[in-house]
């Protein structure tokens, strides 16, 4: 709490945010812990997305959250201002960086380390010129081509996360053979493109896309055979958060629990991941999961 006046979101909605002292060092990816699993908060600043759409719709409401992530043991804050629901509508460049890059100005001057969720490489730009320290990119196949090159010009890390087709049609191209082997070959070819414009192995951390172009089956096969990602020596990350694969295991009375009640089962799955070596899990609920990742270390010692 070295970095605040207040701590941050303990009162009403209504209070001014918590002062940001001027003088803490932003997180570097190269100070990053090592030898544990890697917990990344997720904060959209949206009015739409599918497990928290509205709850931090406004920059002081996001900036708030994203301090009580940080302080809650986020080694990573994940900040999106685009809803990737299949229904949700897209929005402007500009909209996106008005309602992101003052959150990510915010949170990197608390000392925080900051990725930014986009498909848009100006978007990208401009977060890395106000501070973030990682892109993640959930476009797959639709990769903006000006990405690339600006992966390589700026030496960022690169989450590099398959999908199929525009984020808002995925469903009907959930159609696999061997949905493992299908992943792990069009991300190899996608990450070949980053490799022919100049940027290193290292940059690149590879997710497999929980949710994105796949049904639940897709998505425990995934999990199942994650060492057949991580054996490729990226960095992997996943992100199985809160989402409808967690809600329909979780059915009762046939019908799916609601994301707000998918936090212990996300708990479970971040436990698994750890114990696989994965490299990082993207997570709502910041506080549990860094506990668990930490139990998940010391009983492997
Ligand atoms: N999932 C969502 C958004 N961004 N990024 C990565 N790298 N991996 C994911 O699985 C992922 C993502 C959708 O979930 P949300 O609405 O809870 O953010």
């Amino acid at each position: 709490m070295d970095s605040l006046a207040a701590a941050p979101g303990t009162g009403p909605a209504t209070n001014p945010l918590p002062v940001i002292r001027a003088g803490v060092k932003p997180r570097r990816f190269e100070d990053l812990p090592t030898g544990r699993t890697l917990v990344m908060g997720i904060l959209n600043v949206t009015p739409d997305s599918f497990s928290d759409g509205g709850e931090h719709a406004t920059t002081d409401a996001a900036i708030r959250a994203g301090l009580k992530m940080h302080y809650d043991g986020a080694d990573i804050i994940d900040v999106g201002g685009e809803s990737t629901r299949p229904d949700s509508e897209r929005i402007s460049e500009e909209e996106e960086q008005r309602r992101i890059l003052p959150v990510v100005q915010a949170l990197v001057k608390a000392g925080a380390l900051i990725s930014v969720d986009t498909m848009n490489a100006s978007t990208a730009e401009k977060a890395i010129e106000a501070g973030a320290g990682i892109i993640n990119d959930v476009s797959g196949v639709q990769l903006d081509p000006r990405m690339p090159e600006l992966i390589a010009r700026t030496k960022v890390p690169y989450i590099l996360m398959h999908s199929r087709g525009s984020v808002r049609s995925q469903d009907p191209r959930a159609d696999y053979g061997d949905v493992v082997e299908e992943v792990i070959s069009e991300l190899t070819t996608l990450r070949d493109r980053f490799y022919e414009a100049g940027v290193a192995p290292e940059q690149i951390i590879l997710d497999p896309g929980l949710g994105f172009a796949k049904n639940a089956e897709h998505d425990w096969s995934l999990l199942r055979n994650i060492d057949r990602l991580t054996v490729l020596g990226h960095r992997v990350l996943i992100g199985a958060s809160r989402k409808r694969f967690l809600g329909s295991l979780l059915t009762t009375a046939g019908k799916a629990a609601p994301p707000a009640e998918r936090d212990n089962a996300t708990l479970a799955t971040s436990v698994l991941a750890a114990s696989q070596g994965v490299w990082g899990v993207r997570v709502h609920d910041v506080a549990a999961n860094a506990d668990a990742v930490k139990v998940t270390a010391a009983w492997q010692g």
